[in-house]
């Protein structure tokens, strides 16, 4: 195996010899950013990749029937507007939670509760249908998770949406004023004056996209006027506190473990509308947020708003921040378009990885205080290492045991790299080597993320590449292929891939979870839900057009086994799980009237609807539940 891997090794730093920087730093070749490796490498990566596994796997990565898995993956399914749960090592997948789309097994998006969360327009229809989720990330506590919430991102129409980690659902959904593109998230570790809130309250956004304020038709055809804002929004209300004008756009989004910063690297630092003139600059720029200062602009007035928004803006560009010690912002130099940007465990370093620069930009986060202090010279001081790691360098993830990796899109590999070496070489100690290992992935990979490699406990068991092309890896099924995600075995000083699975596409970002850290309900409570239905208020009651139907599920049967109503009435129909029993779920689906949805034991949900065409329509349980699931239905008889 180990001759393979060298073999292997020369293959792969020819090709990128042949490749050369032009590939890396222009337009050169739009095949190779797209990630169109030939097939040649890709079959000689396979067979390698294959052999390894097969003497590395077994009892490692199979989780035996009746078993359950050691780490939940919680995964974005980017433009399905959907979060997933995966169970790690095994890879299987045990649950998709609807957020910004619409699932009818659940009936989210057709119930009332769901719709409330989602926002509707006057007419009570969705005001979207479609989502774009890249980033999930956990509420934090003592700088690990603790269990509370997930936030995930809508990358095309800029909400922030909260899941609560008892219930695995959605609870609530914030549509970002201002802005465009948002696509990095980040909860805060630590409250950055209040060192005793050493738990999450503030989520950070930011975003891609520069557009007119407002953008209400004015300035289209002028955009230099456009702009960026960084926005927090209150992790508990899910309002949006404030938010800051930047220079340049952001991408991805990073907190510091002492709460002092939030961080954002800029790969349009040009602030340039088309893609000759994003790629202009040598360097783009990680820059660095100082929350308490930004709070304290806030309290003092210093702000101003845009249109209709009340959220207060504070002016975070350059020209307004030149003297550090009252600057709100630091924008710190690093590689021409990074992507990604990521905190080290020990909570020293923040980690741009280059992507059409092959180095990582590695930033000293107490040398971005001193800057802040005025005790920096220049921003690019803050920069404690630049290795050279590989081609299209996208995110970077850590062990716990000083080491990096990271993600190389155009190489199709994973490079483990360790931080204090990368540091030495920097200074100047041409001895230290950074680049520890490398293994080829399947194929192109983009997030890679280890098991709980962005918190303190960091443990060094797994990372997970999140690849975008599969191409042979699985059965095909069609033009459209599945995504794999290969988990690779990162405890030795060699990393080993020991498992591949599928993935819908498709996943962006992961974080992958100690599962003693997940503490899920096993029941709803009859009393959380303020519309409930009890034998007291069952029953159908009518005031004007408008009917509700109050109904109760237990196995096997409804409460009621006939509904009238008449044409042009407006029905809503309220249903209660009355069955305590685990995993004893019911559900609702009325023929040609587009009702859908499920009730989970001691659960409520409702659904409104015009009663607009007469006939004899059967309610019927959609999720088995019972010897008699077949017949758990009523009559919904609607008169002409
Ligand atoms: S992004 Cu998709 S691979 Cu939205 Cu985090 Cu980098
Ligand atoms: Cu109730 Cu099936
Ligand atoms: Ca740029």
């Amino acid at each position: 195996m180990g001759s393979d891997r060298d073999v292997h090794d020369t293959e792969v730093s020819s090709r990128r010899r042949f490749l050369g920087k032009s590939a890396a730093l222009g337009l050169a070749g739009a095949g190779v950013l797209a990630g169109c490796k030939e097939n040649g490498a890709g079959a000689a990566a396979s067979s390698s990749a294959s052999a390894a596994a097969k003497s590395h796997s077994g009892s490692k990565v199979h989780v035996e029937p009746g078993q359950l898995d050691d780490y939940y993956l919680f995964s974005s399914g980017g433009h399905s507007g959907e979060a997933r749960i995966i169970g790690i090592p095994s890879g299987r997948e045990l649950r998709r939670i609807p957020v910004f789309n619409i699932d009818p097994m659940v009936g989210w998006g057709i119930t009332n509760e769901s719709k409330a969360i989602l926002g509707t327009k006057a007419d009570g229809s969705l005001k979207y249908t479609t989502g774009d989720t890249h980033h999930v990330h956990g509420s934090y506590k003592d700088g690990t998770y603790d269990g509370r919430y997930l936030w995930v991102n809508d990358k095309i129409h800029s909400r922030l949406a909260r899941i609560r980690m008892d219930t695995m659902e959605c609870d609530k959904i914030t549509e970002l004023p201002n802005v465009q593109g948002f696509h990095g998230i980040f909860p805060d570790k630590c409250d950055p004056v209040d060192k005793s809130i050493n738990h999450t309250t503030r989520v950070f956004c930011g975003a891609e996209f520069a557009i007119p304020f407002p953008n209400d038709g004015r300035d289209l055809d002028d955009p230099s006027k456009w702009g960026s804002l960084f926005t927090c929004v209150d992790a508990e209300t899910m309002a949006v506190r404030w938010q800051v004008r930047v220079d340049g756009n952001m991408d991805l989004t990073a907190t510091s473990y002492d709460g002092r910063f939030a961080c954002s690297n800029q790969y349009n630092t040009e602030n340039a509308p088309d893609q000759a003139g994003m790629m202009s600059a040598e360097r783009d720029a990680c820059v660095f947020f100082d929350v308490a200062r930004v709070e304290a602009m806030v309290k003092a007035g210093k702000f101003t708003t845009i249109g209709s928004s009340k959220v207060p803006v504070v002016d975070g560009r350059k020209a307004a921040n030149a003297d550090p010690k009252t600057a709100v912002t630091c924008y710190v130099p690093v590689g021409k378009n990074p992507h990604g940007v990521n905190a080290s465990p020990d909570g020293k370093y923040m980690v741009c990885s280059g992507k059409l620069s092959p180095t990582a930009t590695v930033i000293e986060v107490a040398l971005v205080a001193k800057w802040f202090d005025g005790e920096l010279k220049t921003e690019r001081d803050a920069v404690v290492a630049e290795p050279e790691i590989g081609l299209g360098p996208l995110h970077t993830a850590f062990d716990g045991k000083g080491n990096a990796f990271t993600t190389l899109f155009l190489d199709s590999q994973i490079v483990k790299w360790n931080v204090a070496a990368a540091i030495a070489q920097f200074k100047g100690d041409k001895s230290a080597k950074p680049v520890v290992d490398r293994v080829d992935v399947h194929y192109q990979p983009g997030h890679g993320y280890a098991s709980m490699g962005e918190t303190k406990e960091a443990d060094g068991k797994y990372f997970n590449s999140g690849n975008k092309f599969s191409k042979d890896r699985f059965l095909p099924v069609g033009p459209l292929h599945s995504e794999t995600e290969q988990l690779i075995d990162i405890t030795g000083d060699k990393m080993v891939i020991v498992s591949d699975h599928t993935a819908y596409p498709e996943p962006h970002d992961a974080i992958i979870v100690r599962r003693d850290i997940v503490k899920t309900r096993q029941i709803y409570n009859l009393d959380d839900f303020p519309n409930k239905v009890t034998a007291e208020n069952a029953g159908i009651t009518r005031n004007g057009n408008k009917v509700h139907v109050r109904l109760m599920s237990q196995a096997p049967a409804f409460s009621l086994p006939v509904i009238k109503v008449k044409k042009g009435d407006e029905v809503t129909i309220t249903l209660t799980n009355h069955d305590k029993v685990e995993d004893l779920t019911h559900g609702c689906a009325i023929p040609t009237y587009n009702v859908n949805f499920i009730v989970n034991p001691q659960e409520t949900k409702s659904v409104t609807f015009k009663a607009d065409h007469a006939g004899a329509f059967w309610l019927y349980c959609t999720h088995f539940c019972h010897a008699l699931h077949l017949e758990m239905r009523s009559r919904f008889l609607v008169e002409g």
